[in-house]
């Protein structure tokens, strides 16, 4: 399909006629060709066409060929319809002294110099992205280059492992099964072409969406320019300006979606082993977990329940009640998640379903010669689903239904890079013959070198949208290993075979942090390591850890020793049953911003410039100072230290504002706010001033920011148990003046029915009066979702004074005895509340 667009008007270019353009591929001799568009321009020169279009005030399309007449193809795997077809009108010029030409949106002006580079400007004249260059056009692909500055910060790209701030590296993408990468490993499993510019507090986002081997270089060949290009395929990439960098992460999550509201088991602690191998070693674990009180909501079963590694089969040697089994877990509260790789036995005439009914219905991909292609991997000989086909998919989601009906409640799809074994390169063929067959696209075929990267999101989506059509009204959990942009719509995800070292759970930080920054907000590291066997320490720190992540999974590979809570003796295990009890104590506010993430696309765990990206003079992200710390929620910091390893003093850098100890509610000393654009504002005394600490093994340092109000569940063994007592509602008052909020979502944690309303919404606010007194209003619930709750305790940290008073509504009521801090009990009420405790 051709890119269509609404064509105001051709001109020879008004430079065009006079100066030929001077790109870097084509016939200068040839004067240049403008169209002006509704939403924006295209130029033509010398067999070169550049078109740049508005989709928002905010959001540009860059397109452009080399070869006359051809265009690329305005579909994407990556970017939804309504992004896709997004346009906005924009004014023409103005073509500027030097023979540039552009046009101006409400927020944006481009401008298109006469060799065809981009500025793009916001409307007071800052230039926001420069290129370096004009495209580079190579055989069949090309390099994009623009302008770097020294203070230049990079995040995003998805899993790349390294530090945060991917300034001074390059990448490349290419998803790839990499049992036991390291920090410096490229590519590793996934592909997501998107990354952030963060430069002095103001943030712009770029997606190149491109799913052929890309590349990304920030500023490593040349400090003075970033690159990015593909080794073929279309040169289309989107620019969105924030300057908030929250603006470009909710951009992102516009053009490429959410990631959906999961289940509420699934925020729950993640028990899992390759393998639990029989049903009495599963059923141990889980016994275990209820006896000893270690509050958790799932389980997996790796390859060996399989039936000699066969997707979708059962071994019932090992398993001889499954579905009995599955019904037991359920009883006792917990999910089971089983792996399905995508990997289907090559087995003809055995009674094999999955390859029968795949053959039947033209399902698997080809050779170039038309053959079925079969590849080695845990199965033996294996056959692969063409997910870029919506029937394959289809017929893939199909396949589930048993495990469906047997009560199984989430679905792994791992291995789906897709990795296949005893080849080199580890997957299929560059020349393998895949179909594209799907709305939106011309239907073609395609090579592997353009399916590869885009082949697992497919996966995952087929998972996902089959569970969807089995269950309609059951929220899916899929957990997948590869993906690209905009996989998070179908799958939350993992960071693959890590390894039991202390440096690989430093690793889980950035990299969880620019997964949620890349769309994928449920995302966790495999707690304890995959590969290796984790010193009891460094198990406990883990677990610590990972209780403050998004997916909370311990996972470890086979041959290892064992990774259970438990395995290293009573004082370990209490230390980490703490951590874990902690988690579930949170899970209403965990929940809540589970909620923001699939609205919003703002990720569950943050880096500190996310929410602070002025919080250094210099505007470089407070991140690259403290880089075991980061955001879980917009309102809770954890302090992990930057070498867990020992037990040493380190700085914790907290952002500007009012910060608290969320362990005792202690008030700490305000951080003076200094932004780079509010130096006058300095107070050098508290500017920025670290705080020192010395962590034992059994502390984790974490604060709430100032002006937070957190709602916090009585403990549960998991999150089917209803919480007994009332919901706490923590306030913490902004003394540095500012807003003090926080709010709640509940809904049944597991259907559809929030979409008719039945949800449970309610906001909180506070205000600190000058008399010392701190007002809390508990605003009128939304949504016809009861809750568990029928009273709330607000509880205030930070008052000065020590005598205490309290009303609700303006009566007086007594506070409750013997708390460390003020707290009253209110009655759930569907009407607005005022508190004030003085
Ligand atoms: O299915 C076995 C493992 C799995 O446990 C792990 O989480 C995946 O990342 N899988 C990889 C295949 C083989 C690993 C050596």
């Amino acid at each position: 399909m051709k890119c269509r667009f609404a064509l105001l008007a051709i001109v020879l270019l008004p430079f065009g006629s006079e100066v030929p353009l001077r790109a870097s591929a084509g016939n200068i001799a040839e004067p240049a060709a403008v169209s002006v568009l509704s939403d924006g321009l295209m130029v033509s020169h010398g067999g070169n066409t550049l078109m740049v279009t508005a989709l928002r005030d905010d959001v540009l399309r860059v397109t452009a060929s080399h070869v006359r007449g051809q265009f690329p193809e305005k579909a994407s795997w990556a970017v939804v319809p309504s992004a896709l077809s997004a346009s906005v009108k924009v004014v023409a010029g103005p073509n500027s002294p030097d023979r540039a030409v552009g046009f101006r949106t409400n927020s944006l002006q481009v401008s298109i110099s006469v060799d065809m580079r981009i500025t793009i400007s916001d409307l007071a004249g800052n230039i926001l992205q420069d290129d370096a260059a004009p495209i580079e056009w190579h055989k069949h692909g090309f390099t994009v280059a623009k302008q770097k500055h020294q203070d230049d910060h990079f995040f995003g790209l998805g899993d790349k492992p390294g530090p945060l701030d991917r300034a001074g590296e390059a990448f490349t993408m290419w998803n790839t099964d990499m049992f036991g990468w390291q920090e410096s490993t490229d590519p590793i499993y996934k592909s997501i072409p998107f990354f952030i510019n963060f430069r002095a507090g103001h943030a712009t986002g770029l997606l190149l969406d491109n799913t052929f081997r890309t590349n990304f270089d920030f500023g490593r060949s040349d400090p003075n320019e970033y690159t990015f290009g593909a080794t073929d395929g279309p040169m289309t990439y989107y620019f969105f300006n924030g300057p908030e960098p929250k603006r470009v992460v909710e951009t992102y999550a516009w053009l490429t979606g959410t990631t959906p509201l999961p289940p509420l088991w699934s925020l729950g602690f993640q028990q899992s082993r390759y393998s639990y191998e029989t049903e009495t070693r599963l059923m141990t674990t889980a016994n275990r977990l209820r006896a000893d009180k270690i509050p958790s909501d799932a389980l997996y079963l790796d390859i060996d329940f399989q039936e000699k590694n066969r997707p979708f089969t059962v071994d019932t040697k090992a398993f001889p009640r499954f579905k009995e089994m599955v019904s037991d877990l359920t009883k006792n509260h917990f999910h089971l998640i089983v792996i399905t790789d995508l990997h289907i036995a090559n087995l003809p005439n055995a009674g094999y379903a999955p390859f029968d009914s795949g053959m039947e219905g033209d399902h698997f991909v080809k050779n170039p010669d038309g053959t079925v292609y079969s590849g080695i991997v845990w199965p033996g000989p294996a056959v692969f689903p063409d997910f870029t086909q919506k029937l394959t998919r289809e017929w893939w989601g199909t396949l589930y239904k048993g495990f469906t009906d047997e009560g199984v409640a989430g679905f792994w799809n791992d291995m789906n890079e897709p990795a296949v074994f005893e080849v080199p390169t580890k997957t299929m063929p560059d020349n393998i013959r895949h179909r594209i067959d799907e709305p939106g696209f011309a239907k073609r075929t395609a090579t592997h070198l353009e399916i590869h990267n885009v082949f697992g999101m497919e996966n995952s989506r087929g998972t996902y949208e089959g569970l969807l059509k089995l269950q309609p009204d059951v929220r899916p959990f899929v957990l997948t290993r590869a993906s690209y942009a905009g996989g998070q719509r179908y799958a939350a995800t993992w960071t693959g075979d890590n390894s039991a070292t202390w440096n690989h759970l430093r690793q889980t930080v950035p990299q969880i942090e620019n997964l949620g920054l890349s769309g994928f907000a449920m995302t966790g590291a495999d707690v304890g390591g995959f590969a290796g066997s984790p010193p009891p320490d460094l198990l406990t720190k883990w677990i610590e850890i990972g209780a403050f992540q998004p997916i909370d999974r311990d996972h470890s590979a086979k041959g290892t020793r064992d990774h259970e809570v438990w395995v290293d003796g009573p004082e370990q295990e209490a230390i980490r049953k703490h951590f874990i009890e902690e988690r579930y104590r949170l899970m209403p506010y965990l929940y809540t911003a589970a909620e923001e993430t699939s609205r919003t696309g703002l990720p569950i765990m943050r880096p500190l410039f996310l929410e602070f990206p002025d919080a250094t003079t210099d505007g470089h992200p407070l991140d690259n100072d403290a880089t075991g710390e980061f955001l879980f929620g917009d309102r809770i910091l954890v302090a992990a230290s930057p070498s867990p390893e020992e037990v040493a003093p380190y700085e914790v850098h907290l952002p500007p504002g009012q910060w608290y100890d969320y362990w005792t509610g202690e008030r700490l000393a305000k951080i003076a706010r200094v932004a780079a654009r509010d130096l006058e504002q300095r107070d050098a005394a508290l500017l920025n001033k670290p705080i020192c600490v010395t962590p034992k093994l059994e502390e984790l340092p974490v604060y709430v920011r100032g002006g937070s109000i957190i709602p916090i569940a009585p403990l549960t063994q998991s999150t089917m148990e209803k919480p007994d007592g009332p919901l706490t509602l923590r306030v913490y008052p902004n003394m540095a003046g500012g807003t003090c909020e926080g709010s709640i979502y509940q809904d049944d944690g597991t259907s559809f029915a929030y979409r008719e309303g039945k949800f449970f919404r309610q906001h909180f606010s506070c205000t600190e009066e000058s008399n010392g007194s701190v007002i809390v209003r508990l605003d009128a619930p939304t949504g016809s979702f009861t809750p568990w709750w029928t009273q709330l305790r607000v509880e205030v940290y930070g008052l000065v004074a020590t005598q205490h008073s309290a009303t609700i509504n303006g009566k007086s009521v007594s506070l409750e005895p013997a708390k460390t801090s003020p707290s009253i009990i209110v009655p759930a009420s569907t009407t607005a509340t005022e508190v004030v405790i003085r």
